[in-house]
Formats: C-alpha cells, structure tokens, sequence
C-alpha cells in the first residue's frame, strides 16, 4: 500500500515583507516550529528553515539544483532579469568548470600577497574614523573599506566605483520575486548595468589583479573570452555587498554588546571568530532558493519537482536545535559549522578574501578603539536576500 504522506504545512508569511525583513528572527521561527519544510500560498514556493534540513540540502545539489537560478524566478518558466552567472546559476558539470577556473585565482596562497594591501587599508579606515569620533559606520567603514580593497584587488580602475553598490543591490533583490522592492533598486539599471559589463572585459582589468587572472585561463583554453567575463561579473556581483553588509553587522553587534567588546579588545586575535559569530547571527545573504529536481520525500512530507525551495540560512544558523542560546553575540563561540557561506558545491568562491577584510578591518578596530557605542539610530537596509545596514551611527574612543 502506499504511504500516505502528510500535507506540508502552509505558512501564512511573507519573507519579503518590511515588517518581517526589519526583524526577521520571530519569523524564522515560526519557520522553523511549522516543520521541516514549509509551504508559502502567497509565492506558491516552499521553505525550509531548520539547520537539519538546510545544510543537507545545500549539500545535495543533485535534488536541489541552482540551474534554474537561485532566487525567487525559475528559469525554466520565465526569463531572468540577468544573464545566468555561469557560477553561482549553474549545476554540474558546467558549474565544476566555471567553477575550476575561479578556484584557481581564488587559490589561498595565491591571495596572500593582498594581506599587506588589505592590512594597510583596514588602518587607514580605523585611524580616519577614529580622529572623528562620530562617523556612520555604514559610510565611513563598512563601505569605504571593501570599495577600496576588493576593485582595486580586481583590477578595477578607480572611475566609476560608486556603481558597485547599486548593481550589488540589484542582484541580491532578485533573489526574491521581482517586488517593488527590486523593480526601484533597477531605477538606475540603464546605467549601471553597461557600466559592470564594460568592467568586466579584458581591456578595464589591470594586468596585476584578479580578473586578468581570470583571462589566463582563455589562454590556458579552459574558458571562451566571453566566459572569462561573466566570471568577473561574479566577482563584481557578490565582491561588495555581502562584506560590506557583514562588516556593518559586525560593528553594530559590537557596539551594542559591551561584555564582548571588552572581551575582543583584551585579546584582538580574537578578530577572525568576532567576523565568523557576526556571519551566524546576521547572515548576510540571509536566504537564496533551490529548484527540487525529482520529487522530493522529507521526513513524511511531500515536494515535488521543479518546485522553488527557499532555504533559510539565517534561520539555520539561529537554530536552538543546532546552537546554544543562538540568540547571544558569543565572540568566543565555536562557530564552525555554520552555513552563512553556504556548504557544498556551491560555497562561497570569496570566502578567503572575504575573510582577510574581515579580520583585517575587526584586527585594526580592536588595536585602535577603546570604546565603540551607537550615536543614534541604526537604519536598516531593505533588500530581498542582503541582510545589513543603511546607516550606523558610531562613537568612537580612541586607544
Ligand atoms: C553568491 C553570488 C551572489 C550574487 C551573484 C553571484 C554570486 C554571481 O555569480 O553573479
């Protein structure tokens, strides 16, 4: 006889909604208490939220593919906004190639020789924000310090820089449906689009950086020209937003939790696990989609194939299932594990240099500021996938 399966539960709640993107966490766990899989009516897509399930399925790219894109658009029944990113919009055994070249130029000891640049950087943007005192830590740190060193470690010359940003806010709203929400973002789109693209040839890239690097592998005829190019524009979509949003989250959870200011300050090695706890608790890309590619059976419940999966990995690193008290900023807490850079074929290609800005920035701050304290109301930043801040004001004491 066969089993009867139970009804996935619907869940009367909208991810994209303002009210939910201002503070998603009571969300999340509604999320989670529905059950290891959830159904939302109002996008006719299912969800998972719990640590269990998530990091399994970003683990099994064979039943949740990213071919048909990762965002809210399936790319098998309506036409992405955006040409696909040969990395990140991809299955195997197009995505291992794309995904081979990119390693390489990723490769860790290749990208040592940006420490001492980084380093430099991170310095002069905690020294000059110092002298102020009050400054918004948005603007003047978590912004200006990736907008220096990651184009200038692609290559990029410095015209044109302030395009980054609204192309990033673009990409990750359409992650989520095409809402009003991304539709203003691509107010700007006529201008800023061309502007990536003609970055991201071989002619814009400095000799020395990471996207003629790239290029190499044309020569090495393991990618076309026009591939190589898509590759940087992978760089230029998920380089800027994501650090910037986690060095923001990062200063803001600092300056509102004393006990572990203090902590960090006695001891600033301390700076790599204050970036890794700050990617658990404000995941910067807080959440992306799977596309089933079989019918799926999951603990009784039912998906079926080619259906959308949002998978939450906010929510999966606040799991109370999987951590302790995952409400708490716990700077000496072993983080590992946690699925902010997501897990499996997919995790994230940056993750390395992502990792030396954040060190490198936290490292400066902790040697150089005393004290760190909100000067007035944080503003939070409103995009479908990206979660961080629009404006943090700080006061700062120096050392
Ligand atoms: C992880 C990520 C985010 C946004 C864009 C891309 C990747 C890309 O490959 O274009």
């Amino acid at each position: 006889m066969a089993e009867v399966l139970e009804r996935t539960p619907d869940l009367d709640i909208d991810p994209y909604d303002d009210a939910f993107i201002a503070d998603p966490y009571p969300g999340y766990a509604s999320m989670r208490s529905a059950g290891p899989a959830f159904y939302m009516p109002k996008y006719a897509c299912w969800g998972m939220a719990r640590y269990k399930e998530v990091r399994p399925a970003l683990l099994d790219w064979k039943t949740y593919g990213s071919g048909m894109g990762v965002g809210y658009t399936h790319f098998g029944k309506e036409k992405p906004w955006r040409p696909p990113s040969l990395l990140l919009e991809t299955d195997p055994p197009l995505h291992d190639r794309t995904r081979r070249v990119v390693d390489r130029v990723v490769f860790p000891p290749a990208l040592q020789r940006l420490r001492e640049p980084f380093a430099k950087e991170a310095t002069a943007a905690v020294e000059r924000v110092v002298a102020q005192g009050r400054f918004d830590g948005v603007k003047e740190l978590a912004e200006a310090f990736p907008l220096k060193v990651f184009p200038d470690a692609v290559g990029l010359d410095v015209d044109g820089r302030e395009n980054l940003l609204p192309y990033g806010d673009m990409v990750f709203n359409g992650f989520g449906p095409l809402n009003a929400r991304f539709k203003a973002s691509t107010a700007t789109a006529s201008t800023v689009v061309p502007w990536i693209m003609a970055k991201c040839s071989r002619a814009a890239l400095a000799p020395d950086g990471l996207g003629a690097e790239i290029y190499k592998a044309v020569e090495a005829g393991e990618a076309t020209e026009e591939e190589a190019a898509m590759l940087v524009r992978s760089f230029l979509s998920a380089g800027l937003d994501t650090t910037v949003a986690a060095i923001g989250s990062a200063l803001y959870l600092l300056a509102t939790n004393p006990g572990e200011w203090r902590k960090f300050r006695a001891d600033p090695s301390l700076a790599k696990n204050v970036f890794e706890e700050t990617l658990r608790m404000e995941s910067p890309i807080q959440n992306l989609f799977r596309t089933t590619t079989r019918e799926v059976e999951l603990d009784g419940l039912h998906i079926p194939v080619s259906e959308k999966v949002l998978l939450l990995l906010a929510s999966a690193n606040r799991d109370p299932e999987h951590w302790q008290e995952p409400d708490r900023f716990d700077i000496t807490r072993r983080v590992q594990g946690h699925v902010g850079f997501g897990v499996g074929a997919h995790v994230c290609i940056g993750q390395v240099i992502a990792r030396m800005e954040g060190e490198l920035l936290l490292t400066a701050l902790a040697q150089r500021v005393a004290s760190i304290g909100l000067a007035g109301p944080p503003i939070r930043r409103f995009n479908n996938a990206v979660r961080g801040f629009a404006s943090l004001p700080l006061d700062v004491r120096a050392a």
